[in-house]
């Protein structure tokens, strides 16, 4: 048995939670904080079997890839008026770590 721990953005985080569960694994959710932007994020806990790590990794994948989205940038002083451009910004991703669990005890 493995443990994923998945460190991702708290808006992807319930899509790849429920895409888990649907798939029937154990899912536990954690409000986590990045260390260096000190930003909210969501690491997801999974309990599951070696042979089910590579589609729980591709599912996390999924529902939380590393994108670009187009938002409005803060206002700037152009042609004698103020004005927001869209920009492009990197969105999502995944930080995934897989451990080895030595015990799986519930009681
Ligand atoms: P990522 O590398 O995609 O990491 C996103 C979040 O995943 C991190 O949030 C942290 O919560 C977790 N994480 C990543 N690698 C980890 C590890 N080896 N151990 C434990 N947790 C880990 P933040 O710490 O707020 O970092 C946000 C983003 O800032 C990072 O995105 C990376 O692009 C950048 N970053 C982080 N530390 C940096 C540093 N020392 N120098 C420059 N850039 C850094």
């Amino acid at each position: 048995m493995k443990l994923i721990l998945a460190i991702m953005s708290n808006d992807d985080s319930p899509a790849v939670s429920s895409a888990l569960t649907k798939e029937n694994y154990q899912v536990t959710r954690l409000a986590t904080t990045g260390g260096f932007l000190r930003a909210g994020n969501t690491t997801l806990i999974v309990g599951t079997d070696d042979d089910k790590i590579e589609r729980a990794i591709e599912v996390i994948g999924e529902y939380s890839r590393r994108r670009t989205e187009v938002v409005p940038s803060t206002a700037s002083y152009d042609i004698g008026r103020y004005a927001s451009f869209p920009v492009e910004v990197q969105v999502g991703g995944a930080t995934i770590f897989v451990i080895d669990v030595e015990k799986f005890i519930k009681l």
